[in-house]
Parts: C-alpha cells; structure tokens; sequence
C-alpha cells in the first residue's frame, strides 16, 4: 500500500498539465483504477484482515484525490502567472472613440417651438395617435360624406370579419387632442398639440407620416386678431427677424371665418429666404373654431370663442434649415441624421427672443 502512495503521489507532483493529472486520476482512484481493483480483493479476506485493509484503502483514495486537487489549483495558478508575465496593457493607449447621437431636425423644431409658444402661455396637451371616428372627424364638423373621411386618405383599422365594433383610424390631424382638452378642462384655454398624424400620400412634398402642431386660443373675447398677433410674434421669434404675414379666406370645416396664412419671403437662386422681399409661402391654416365644434367639446359657443390654427413642423423643419427633400426625414440614414442633426445639448434657438 506504502508503494502504490509513493507511485502515485509521485506521479502527480511530476504532472505537466491537466491532461497528464486526469490520466493519472483514471489510473489511481478511476472505477477500473489500481485502488479499486485492490478493494474488490477485500472480499477474499478474513474479517481480520479486511478492518484493517479496508480503511487504509480509502484513506490512501482520499489522500491521492487531494493531491489532484491541490496539484489541478497549483497547475492553473502558474498557467495563470505565465500569462501574466507575456500579456500586457498599454495604459496610455487613447479610448476607443463612439459616435453621439444627435437630434432629429422635427425634434429640434418641436422643441423650438413648443418654448416659443410656451412663452406666450400656451401649455402643451398629447393624446393618442389611433383615435375614433367621432374625435378625428365628426367633432370637428367632418360629415361622413366629406372627401377627407375617403379611404384613399385615412388609414382604418383593420376588423375581423364579424367583428361590428366601429374601426378607429390614424389621426389625420392634432384636432382631436384639442376636442379632448376641451372635454377635460374647459374653456379659457390656451394650448398647443404637436404630433404625429398620418394621412395615406406619398410624393415629393408627402409622406404617410408626418407632423404636426396645433394651436387653440378660447376665452370670452379672444379675437382674429390676438391670432394674428400670437403668430407674427411666433414666426418672428422662430426665424429670428421680424416676419410678415398675410391672411387670405379660406375655408374649413372646423373653422368660421377660416383664413391660410403667408409668411413674407425673398426667392433667390432658388432658394428662399423668410422675413425679407416681397413674395409669400403658405405655411399654414387657421381661423375661429366653428360653434359645432365648441359644442362637440361641450363648451357653450354662445358664452366662448377663440381661434385654432394648423401647422406642418417638417416643412418648417425644411425652411428653417435649409433641408431639401422631405423624404428623406423619414429614410432613418444616420449619414443625413449625422448632417442635418443638432447636439443633444443645443438648446432651442430663440434667436433674437420674443419682442418683450
Ligand atoms: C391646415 C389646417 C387647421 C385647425 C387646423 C382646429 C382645431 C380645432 C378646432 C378648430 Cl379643435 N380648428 N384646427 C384650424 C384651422 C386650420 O389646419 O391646413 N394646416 C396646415
């Protein structure tokens, strides 16, 4: 028994690697190994013979088994200390440098505007971009037959067969943002709902998806004209000069007078510049919400009034910052986003402020 320890104790403080260290496990203590055959021949002893056998058999197993172990941590500390003595790490190597990411133009505009307004106390109101038929049209004096409830430019919900509930569809404007802050929180009110709507178009000037910010000003004698003032002062405070703007009649559904707006503009090489020359671009629609649609938001037309006006933040987006191609917005290419995007800590740019 004193020889076999000797062999194998031997055996495994000479051992190289791990393999070397199992196949002397197999050998030594494995089930066909040399102390196992040795413990099938207590059988053939005397009782006598077998207590003492017996336990210095598995005391010569338990010592062999520790020494594996303490020569398998011993093995790994040097393979440990090898690496450690070639491997090496340059400190003073410069950081691997990342890309930021940066502001998406309609971000920076919503942002811009939305102080602008906020300025003038005008709080911002959100709500959902699936919307009934009843908010994104009807109340607003949409009737059913009106060609803007056309399918060719709503997108509907789809319904299974059998399924009767009314569909909902995409919010073809903010307008119903506003019927449901009516509804919350009555009249005055001052708010302006910028967001994504959708419509089904798609051309140079057109995506399925675009934004956009509206404006609703109630009170007991809110009039066309704080409406031209509240947005002369915004597109002055916006384009960072004194704009001009012009009111031409128009109509709309939701509105009674109804007028489209023209901000004061200069072609040149055909590129335009807004707040000088003598030309006008249409930039967005407005007038005094239509007693029908006071009444849908459960305000009492004969007691309010006040105006609403519409405006696309891409094209203004565009305008403001010189961006040519509208589809672009939307193609998500991170060289266009890395070009036309700002930094994530630029605030919105008021230019020269408001005129107070
Ligand atoms: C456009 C037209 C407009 C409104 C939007 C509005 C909202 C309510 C009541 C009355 Cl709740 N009006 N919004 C009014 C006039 C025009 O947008 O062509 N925008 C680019």
């Amino acid at each position: 028994m004193d020889d076999l320890k000797a062999k194998y104790l031997g055996q495994i403080s000479e051992a190289a690697d791990e393999d070397a260290l199992e196949a002397i496990r197999l050998a030594a203590v494995g089930k066909k190994g040399e102390v196992a055959l040795k413990m099938r021949e207590l059988g053939k002893m005397t009782p006598e013979e077998r207590q003492v056998a017996g336990p210095a058999l598995n005391a010569l197993k338990n010592e062999i088994n520790s020494a594996l172990a303490a020569k398998k941590v011993a093995l790994a500390d040097a393979a440990l200390d090898e690496r450690l003595k070639t491997e090496w790490l340059d400190v003073t190597l410069p950081g691997r440098a990342r890309r930021t990411g940066s502001i998406h133009p309609v971000s920076q505009v919503m942002e811009e505007v939305t102080a602008i307004f906020a300025d003038m106390g005008f709080a911002v109101a959100e709500g959902p971009q699936i919307e009934t038929d009843w908010y994104n049209f009807d109340a607003l004096n949409i009737p059913g037959h009106h060609p803007a409830r056309a399918e060719m430019d709503t997108f509907y919900t789809h319904r299974a067969e059998g399924d009767n509930r009314p569909p909902h569809v995409l919010r073809t404007h903010t307008s119903p943002v506003q019927i449901r802050s009516m509804e919350k929180t009555g009249a005055p009110i001052r708010i302006i709902c910028p967001g994504r709507v959708y419509r089904a178009d798609y051309d140079q000037t057109h995506t399925p998806m675009f934004h956009q910010v509206e404006g609703l000003a109630l009170g007991k004698d809110i009039s066309m004209a704080n409406l031209k003032w509240v947005l002369e002062e915004f597109f002055s405070a916006f384009f960072g000069t004194h704009v001009e703007t012009r009111f031409r009649a128009s109509h709309f559904p939701f509105t009674e007078p109804s007028a489209e707006v023209d901000i004061q503009c200069s072609w040149e090489g055909g590129t335009v510049k807004v707040g000088e020359g003598d030309d006008w671009l249409e930039v967005l629609g407005s007038g005094m919400v239509h007693p029908k649609v006071l009444e849908a938001g459960g305000i009492d037309p004969n007691e309010y009034q006040g105006f609403a006006f519409g405006i696309g933040i891409d094209r203004l987006a565009m305008l403001k910052y010189g961006i040519p191609d509208l589809r672009a917005f939307f193609d998500s290419d991170l060289r266009w986003l890395r070009h036309y995007g700002f930094a994530a800590l630029d605030q919105p740019t008021l230019h020269g402020g408001l005129s107070r």
